[in-house]
Protein backbone atom coordinates (compact mmCIF):
# COMPACT_ATOMS: atom_id res chain seq x y z
CA UNK A 1 0.00 0.00 0.00
CA UNK A 2 1.72 3.39 -0.53
CA UNK A 3 1.29 6.10 1.35
CA UNK A 4 -1.55 7.86 -0.50
CA UNK A 5 -3.84 4.71 0.02
CA UNK A 6 -3.49 4.61 4.28
CA UNK A 7 -4.96 8.23 4.30
CA UNK A 8 -8.23 8.18 5.56
CA UNK A 9 -9.45 11.21 2.61
CA UNK A 10 -11.85 9.89 0.67
CA UNK A 11 -10.45 10.44 -2.59
CA UNK A 12 -7.27 9.42 -1.54
CA UNK A 13 -6.80 6.87 -4.26
CA UNK A 14 -6.53 9.22 -6.92
CA UNK A 15 -3.54 8.29 -9.56
CA UNK A 16 -1.15 11.16 -8.86
CA UNK A 17 -0.26 12.04 -12.35
CA UNK A 18 -0.98 11.76 -16.17
CA UNK A 19 -1.19 9.02 -18.14
CA UNK A 20 -1.78 7.83 -21.99
CA UNK A 21 -1.89 10.22 -24.46
CA UNK A 22 -2.30 13.28 -21.69
CA UNK A 23 1.15 12.00 -20.20
CA UNK A 24 2.81 12.96 -23.65
CA UNK A 25 1.38 16.59 -23.13
CA UNK A 26 2.33 17.34 -19.63
CA UNK A 27 6.16 15.91 -21.04
CA UNK A 28 5.96 18.76 -23.28
CA UNK A 29 5.27 21.22 -21.58
CA UNK A 30 7.67 20.88 -18.01
CA UNK A 31 9.96 23.89 -18.40
CA UNK A 32 9.38 27.69 -16.98
CA UNK A 33 6.97 29.50 -19.45
CA UNK A 34 5.21 33.47 -18.68
CA UNK A 35 1.82 31.21 -17.84
CA UNK A 36 1.89 28.33 -15.38
CA UNK A 37 -1.20 25.77 -15.93
CA UNK A 38 -2.21 24.22 -12.34
CA UNK A 39 -4.34 21.23 -13.42
CA UNK A 40 -5.36 17.85 -12.26
CA UNK A 41 -5.51 15.35 -15.35
CA UNK A 42 -8.63 13.72 -14.36
CA UNK A 43 -10.68 17.40 -14.20
CA UNK A 44 -12.95 18.36 -16.96
CA UNK A 45 -12.85 21.96 -16.08
CA UNK A 46 -8.70 21.52 -16.28
CA UNK A 47 -9.43 20.15 -20.05
CA UNK A 48 -11.34 23.19 -20.87
CA UNK A 49 -8.67 25.27 -20.17
CA UNK A 50 -5.81 22.96 -21.45
CA UNK A 51 -7.43 22.50 -25.07
CA UNK A 52 -7.64 25.86 -25.68
CA UNK A 53 -3.80 25.79 -24.74
CA UNK A 54 -3.16 23.12 -26.85
CA UNK A 55 -5.28 24.37 -30.00
CA UNK A 56 -3.48 27.88 -29.58
CA UNK A 57 -0.51 26.35 -28.82
CA UNK A 58 0.29 29.01 -26.06
CA UNK A 59 3.30 28.24 -23.98
CA UNK A 60 3.00 26.80 -20.79
CA UNK A 61 3.91 25.00 -17.97
CA UNK A 62 1.88 22.45 -16.72
CA UNK A 63 2.21 21.61 -12.75
CA UNK A 64 -0.11 18.99 -11.29
CA UNK A 65 -1.64 19.19 -8.14
CA UNK A 66 -3.92 17.54 -6.15
CA UNK A 67 -6.56 19.70 -5.57
CA UNK A 68 -8.19 17.04 -2.99
CA UNK A 69 -4.96 17.65 -0.38
CA UNK A 70 -4.73 21.56 -1.10
CA UNK A 71 -0.78 22.43 -1.44
CA UNK A 72 -0.30 26.07 0.01
CA UNK A 73 0.88 26.52 -3.59
CA UNK A 74 -2.22 26.23 -4.89
CA UNK A 75 -4.12 28.41 -1.87
CA UNK A 76 -1.78 30.89 -2.12
CA UNK A 77 -2.85 32.08 -5.62
CA UNK A 78 -6.61 30.56 -5.30
CA UNK A 79 -8.27 30.63 -2.00
CA UNK A 80 -11.07 28.25 -3.81
CA UNK A 81 -8.39 25.82 -4.05
CA UNK A 82 -9.60 23.98 -7.04
CA UNK A 83 -8.11 23.66 -10.20
CA UNK A 84 -7.43 25.27 -13.24
CA UNK A 85 -5.14 27.65 -11.52
CA UNK A 86 -3.43 30.04 -13.93
CA UNK A 87 -0.73 32.11 -12.78
CA UNK A 88 0.05 34.33 -15.77
CA UNK A 89 3.10 36.76 -15.66
CA UNK A 90 3.42 36.40 -11.91
CA UNK A 91 -0.23 37.08 -11.29
CA UNK A 92 -3.22 34.29 -10.40
CA UNK A 93 -6.65 33.59 -12.24
CA UNK A 94 -8.90 31.05 -12.23
CA UNK A 95 -12.45 30.10 -12.74
CA UNK A 96 -12.33 27.64 -16.28
CA UNK A 97 -14.83 30.20 -18.13
CA UNK A 98 -12.98 33.45 -17.06
CA UNK A 99 -9.89 32.09 -18.20
CA UNK A 100 -10.55 30.81 -21.37
CA UNK A 101 -11.81 34.43 -22.35
CA UNK A 102 -8.68 35.93 -20.74
CA UNK A 103 -6.75 33.59 -22.96
CA UNK A 104 -8.81 34.95 -25.98
CA UNK A 105 -7.98 38.26 -24.51
CA UNK A 106 -3.69 37.80 -24.38
CA UNK A 107 -3.17 36.05 -26.86
CA UNK A 108 -5.20 37.56 -29.98
CA UNK A 109 -2.43 36.47 -32.56
CA UNK A 110 -2.60 32.85 -31.71
CA UNK A 111 -5.33 31.16 -33.84
CA UNK A 112 -7.51 29.65 -34.13
CA UNK A 113 -9.60 32.36 -32.44
CA UNK A 114 -12.34 30.35 -30.34
CA UNK A 115 -14.72 33.85 -30.72
CA UNK A 116 -16.41 34.42 -33.28
CA UNK A 117 -16.23 37.86 -34.64
CA UNK A 118 -19.57 38.84 -34.94
CA UNK A 119 -20.70 40.02 -31.73
CA UNK A 120 -24.20 38.84 -31.54
CA UNK A 121 -22.61 35.32 -32.14
CA UNK A 122 -20.41 35.82 -28.95
CA UNK A 123 -23.29 36.42 -27.02
CA UNK A 124 -25.00 33.61 -27.93
CA UNK A 125 -21.90 31.43 -27.20
CA UNK A 126 -21.62 33.09 -24.07
CA UNK A 127 -25.31 32.24 -22.98
CA UNK A 128 -24.88 28.32 -24.26
CA UNK A 129 -21.55 28.26 -22.46
CA UNK A 130 -23.21 29.05 -19.58
CA UNK A 131 -26.37 26.81 -19.84
CA UNK A 132 -23.59 24.06 -19.75
CA UNK A 133 -22.23 25.21 -16.56
CA UNK A 134 -25.55 25.78 -15.21
CA UNK A 135 -27.74 23.43 -16.41
CA UNK A 136 -25.72 20.37 -18.37
CA UNK A 137 -23.32 20.10 -15.84
CA UNK A 138 -25.64 19.87 -12.56
CA UNK A 139 -27.56 17.32 -14.52
CA UNK A 140 -24.63 14.71 -15.34
CA UNK A 141 -23.77 14.88 -11.72
CA UNK A 142 -27.46 14.64 -10.44
CA UNK A 143 -27.28 11.49 -12.95
CA UNK A 144 -24.03 9.92 -11.94
CA UNK A 145 -24.33 10.60 -8.34
CA UNK A 146 -28.18 9.61 -8.04
CA UNK A 147 -29.37 6.96 -5.28
CA UNK A 148 -33.01 5.98 -4.66
CA UNK A 149 -34.18 6.95 -1.28
CA UNK A 150 -33.84 4.91 1.48
CA UNK A 151 -36.74 2.16 1.65
CA UNK A 152 -37.34 3.17 -2.35
CA UNK A 153 -38.89 -0.13 -4.02
CA UNK A 154 -37.15 -1.02 -7.42
CA UNK A 155 -39.85 0.57 -9.17
CA UNK A 156 -39.45 3.49 -7.25
CA UNK A 157 -35.75 3.63 -7.76
CA UNK A 158 -35.90 2.88 -11.42
CA UNK A 159 -38.36 5.90 -12.18
CA UNK A 160 -35.68 7.98 -9.55
CA UNK A 161 -33.27 7.09 -12.02
CA UNK A 162 -34.90 7.79 -14.81
CA UNK A 163 -36.15 10.99 -14.49
CA UNK A 164 -32.57 12.33 -13.63
CA UNK A 165 -31.41 10.69 -16.56
CA UNK A 166 -34.39 11.98 -19.41
CA UNK A 167 -33.16 15.67 -17.73
CA UNK A 168 -29.66 15.40 -18.64
CA UNK A 169 -30.87 13.90 -21.99
CA UNK A 170 -33.48 17.20 -22.32
CA UNK A 171 -30.48 19.35 -21.50
CA UNK A 172 -28.40 17.67 -23.84
CA UNK A 173 -31.09 17.94 -26.54
CA UNK A 174 -31.98 21.97 -25.98
CA UNK A 175 -28.33 22.47 -26.63
CA UNK A 176 -27.83 20.33 -29.55
CA UNK A 177 -31.00 22.12 -31.20
CA UNK A 178 -29.03 25.45 -30.96
CA UNK A 179 -26.54 24.36 -33.27
CA UNK A 180 -25.68 25.47 -36.45
CA UNK A 181 -27.52 23.09 -38.76
CA UNK A 182 -24.60 22.17 -40.51
CA UNK A 183 -21.41 21.85 -38.50
CA UNK A 184 -19.80 19.98 -37.41
CA UNK A 185 -19.03 22.80 -34.54
CA UNK A 186 -21.71 25.19 -32.47
CA UNK A 187 -21.40 27.86 -34.60
CA UNK A 188 -20.42 26.05 -37.85
CA UNK A 189 -17.23 24.83 -39.92
CA UNK A 190 -14.67 26.06 -36.48
CA UNK A 191 -14.66 24.92 -33.16
CA UNK A 192 -15.17 28.02 -30.56
CA UNK A 193 -15.31 28.47 -26.78
CA UNK A 194 -18.93 27.11 -26.66
CA UNK A 195 -17.78 23.58 -27.87
CA UNK A 196 -14.26 23.53 -25.15
CA UNK A 197 -16.93 24.26 -22.54
CA UNK A 198 -18.90 20.99 -23.11
CA UNK A 199 -16.49 18.97 -24.58
CA UNK A 200 -14.81 17.13 -21.42
CA UNK A 201 -18.02 15.96 -20.35
CA UNK A 202 -18.61 14.57 -23.40
CA UNK A 203 -15.70 12.77 -23.46
CA UNK A 204 -16.85 11.31 -20.03
CA UNK A 205 -20.72 10.00 -21.14
CA UNK A 206 -19.08 6.63 -20.65
CA UNK A 207 -19.79 6.42 -17.29
CA UNK A 208 -23.60 6.47 -17.63
CA UNK A 209 -22.90 3.26 -19.52
CA UNK A 210 -20.99 1.40 -17.11
CA UNK A 211 -23.06 2.42 -13.79
CA UNK A 212 -26.14 4.03 -14.24
CA UNK A 213 -27.48 1.90 -17.23
CA UNK A 214 -26.98 3.91 -20.24
CA UNK A 215 -28.08 7.87 -20.72
CA UNK A 216 -30.11 6.71 -23.68
CA UNK A 217 -28.90 8.53 -26.56
CA UNK A 218 -30.73 7.52 -29.90
CA UNK A 219 -28.47 5.75 -32.24
CA UNK A 220 -28.73 6.79 -36.09
CA UNK A 221 -32.25 6.45 -37.06
CA UNK A 222 -33.42 6.23 -33.47
CA UNK A 223 -34.61 9.45 -32.78
CA UNK A 224 -38.12 9.18 -33.70
CA UNK A 225 -39.21 12.90 -34.19
CA UNK A 226 -36.22 14.36 -32.62
CA UNK A 227 -34.10 12.32 -35.38
CA UNK A 228 -32.44 15.42 -36.83
CA UNK A 229 -31.19 16.84 -33.06
CA UNK A 230 -29.84 13.65 -31.88
CA UNK A 231 -28.34 13.53 -35.83
CA UNK A 232 -26.67 16.93 -34.90
CA UNK A 233 -25.83 15.95 -31.35
CA UNK A 234 -24.02 12.67 -32.80
CA UNK A 235 -22.23 14.80 -35.65
CA UNK A 236 -21.00 17.33 -33.04
CA UNK A 237 -19.65 14.40 -30.49
CA UNK A 238 -18.18 12.90 -33.14
CA UNK A 239 -15.94 16.16 -34.07
CA UNK A 240 -15.17 16.31 -30.24
CA UNK A 241 -14.01 12.82 -30.38
CA UNK A 242 -11.79 13.18 -32.86
CA UNK A 243 -10.26 15.99 -32.31
CA UNK A 244 -6.78 15.63 -31.34
CA UNK A 245 -6.47 18.31 -28.39
CA UNK A 246 -8.83 16.08 -27.10
CA UNK A 247 -7.56 13.54 -27.55
CA UNK A 248 -4.18 14.30 -26.34
CA UNK A 249 -5.11 15.64 -23.31
CA UNK A 250 -7.03 12.70 -21.13
CA UNK A 251 -5.63 9.91 -19.52
CA UNK A 252 -6.00 5.87 -19.75
CA UNK A 253 -9.68 5.27 -18.90
CA UNK A 254 -8.57 2.77 -16.22
CA UNK A 255 -7.75 5.87 -14.13
CA UNK A 256 -10.58 7.79 -13.79
CA UNK A 257 -12.54 4.60 -12.71
CA UNK A 258 -11.91 4.60 -9.10
CA UNK A 259 -12.57 8.60 -9.12
CA UNK A 260 -15.87 8.27 -11.16
CA UNK A 261 -16.74 4.85 -9.09
CA UNK A 262 -17.09 7.13 -5.90
CA UNK A 263 -19.01 9.53 -7.92
CA UNK A 264 -21.64 6.58 -8.97
CA UNK A 265 -21.76 5.80 -5.43
CA UNK A 266 -22.33 8.68 -4.10
CA UNK A 267 -19.16 8.94 -1.90
CA UNK A 268 -17.02 11.95 -3.42
CA UNK A 269 -16.29 14.54 -1.89
CA UNK A 270 -15.18 17.12 -4.00
CA UNK A 271 -16.82 20.33 -3.74
CA UNK A 272 -18.67 19.08 -7.07
CA UNK A 273 -19.80 15.91 -5.24
CA UNK A 274 -20.91 18.05 -2.24
CA UNK A 275 -22.96 20.79 -4.15
CA UNK A 276 -24.58 18.02 -5.54
CA UNK A 277 -26.09 16.53 -2.84
CA UNK A 278 -27.20 19.89 -1.66
CA UNK A 279 -28.49 20.98 -4.27
CA UNK A 280 -25.81 23.90 -4.76
CA UNK A 281 -24.36 25.44 -8.26
CA UNK A 282 -21.27 23.89 -9.63
CA UNK A 283 -18.64 25.56 -6.74
N1 LIG B 1 -15.89 26.56 -11.23
C1 LIG B 1 -14.58 25.97 -11.29
C2 LIG B 1 -14.70 24.48 -10.91
C3 LIG B 1 -13.34 23.82 -10.79
C4 LIG B 1 -13.40 22.52 -10.00
O1 LIG B 1 -14.41 22.18 -9.36
N2 LIG B 1 -12.29 21.76 -10.05
C5 LIG B 1 -12.19 20.56 -9.24
C6 LIG B 1 -11.45 19.44 -9.92
S1 LIG B 1 -12.35 18.84 -11.33
C7 LIG B 1 -11.42 20.86 -7.97
O2 LIG B 1 -10.46 21.59 -8.00
N3 LIG B 1 -11.86 20.26 -6.87
C8 LIG B 1 -11.23 20.40 -5.59
C9 LIG B 1 -12.24 20.21 -4.49
O3 LIG B 1 -13.36 19.81 -4.75
O4 LIG B 1 -11.88 20.48 -3.33
C10 LIG B 1 -14.00 26.17 -12.68
O5 LIG B 1 -14.79 26.25 -13.63
O6 LIG B 1 -12.79 26.28 -12.84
Amino acid sequence: MTSQQTTNHPDANLHPVATGPAAHTVAAHTSPAPLTLYAGWFCPFVQRVWLALEEKKIPYQYIEVNPYHKPASLLQLNPRGLVPTLEHDGRPLYESNVVLEFLEDVYPDHAPSFRPSDPYLRARGRIWSDFVTSRIVPSYHRFLQYQPPEGSSAEEAGAGLDRVRKELLGRLKEFAKEMDGEGPWFFGQEPSLVDLVLAPWVVRLWVFDHWKGGLGIPGEGQGGEDEGVWARWRKWAKAVEERKSVRETMSDKEHYMPIYQRYADNKAMSEMAKATREGRPVP
